[in-house]
């Protein structure tokens, strides 16, 4: 009745901004990740019959609204095992929680491995993929390694929403370097973020009908191992969707100073002949993709840049998976 499992969050290269349907978190569109190797969740998991109530704690703290949609989660792995049992949860990163680092993509995906071997579900990775994305839509991606492809699906019942692996991390180790511009939790959650898009801005429809193209043009990037037209691609993608958020009313920024001093860094290193291109999510931090040669390059050249706090490098990882009890949390 316990588990202890480990997840990495993951970067869209194509990205998710938009649900179809809130209630079982279906995205409006599509969207293809890398998943990281050098950001970790840790989740241990442990039923216990003597529990009245769900027992959750994050980054050492328990808060009330987060053990209710935790709570809310569990009770679909309990409906699945026919049991009412509660449990005691202990999940931490080792890296900014809520900050655009998709920690909640490695939080719902590392839980859903945990819970699955703690109840004995043994469901297999789609299942698992579709029930993470109840979590968080980012997270069932995050249940595989390397490129993944989440896909929309057109079913009312979301059994055709879940992610597929395409590309293992080693046969394309691309590199990432995280410029990271402040710790703050973000003021909108990206949920809050997509509804108010939705609601308000006169360019949602166009976002989310551009998607597909976007998706065919990455996945043939991946599948050749074309750099150049990932890049492409990618700055694109992330350009369109902070355009979206942005025209909303009011109008959704993410980024401060640094973001913009980042992209611009990046822009100059580009016409230097450096491998690398920007990604950039609900929040301030930006993620350079690099070819793996140019990556320290890139670092240092973001390291200088004023309003940049840290730079973390990450190689491409593993899908969630279950790890030894021994030492839970980060
Ligand atoms: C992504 N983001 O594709 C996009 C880019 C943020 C910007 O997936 O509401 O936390 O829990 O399904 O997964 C963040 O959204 O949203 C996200 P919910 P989630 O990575």
């Amino acid at each position: 009745m316990h588990a202890t499992a480990q997840a990495q969050p993951n970067i869209a290269l194509v990205k998710y901004w938009g649900k179809r349907n809130a209630a079982l978190n279906l995205p409006a569109a599509g969207s293809l990740s890398i998943t990281l190797d050098a950001l970790h969740t840790r989740t241990r998991v442990r039923f216990d019959d003597a529990l009245a109530d769900d027992d959750i704690t994050l980054n050492g703290e328990r808060d009330e609204a987060q053990t209710r949609k935790i709570g809310v989660f569990l009770d679909l792995f309990r409906a699945r095992a026919g049991v009412a049992v509660r449990a005691h949860v202990e999940s931490g990163n080792d890296f900014p929680t809520g900050a655009g680092l998709a920690s909640s993509a490695s939080g719902f995906a590392a839980l859903a491995i945990a819970v699955d071997r703690a109840l004995e579900l043994h469901l297999d990775a789609r299942e698992l993929s579709m029930l993470a994305r109840r979590g968080s839509g980012s997270a069932a991606r995050s249940i595989f390694g390397g490129f993944v492809e989440m896909a929309a699906g057109t079913r009312d019942d979301g059994e055709d929403a879940f992610a597929i692996p395409l590309l293992g991390a080693g046969a394309w180790p691309l590199k990432v370097v995280v410029a990271i511009t402040t710790r703050k939790r973000k003021a909108i959650s990206s949920s809050a973020g997509m509804d108010h898009t939705r609601d308000t801005s006169p360019f949602y429809r166009d976002w989310i009908a551009g998607v597909p193209g976007d998706l065919d043009a990455a996945r043939s990037a991946v599948s050749t191992r074309d750099f150049e037209k990932l890049a492409q691609v990618g700055e694109a993608s992330c350009l369109a969707m902070h355009a979206v958020m942005m025209s909303a009313r009011p109008g959704l920024i993410y980024w401060n100073t640094a973001t913009v001093a980042c992209i611009q860094c990046i822009r100059s290193l580009q016409a230097d002949g450096t491998g690398v291109f920007f990604t950039i999510d609900a929040g301030p931090q930006v993620k350079a993709v690099c070819l793996p040669d140019d990556a320290a390059r890139v670092a240092d050249a973001l390291r200088t840049v004023i309003g940049v706090e840290d730079v973390l490098v990450s190689g491409l990882g593993e899908g969630a998976r279950i790890v030894e009890d021994a030492h839970a949390c980060a």
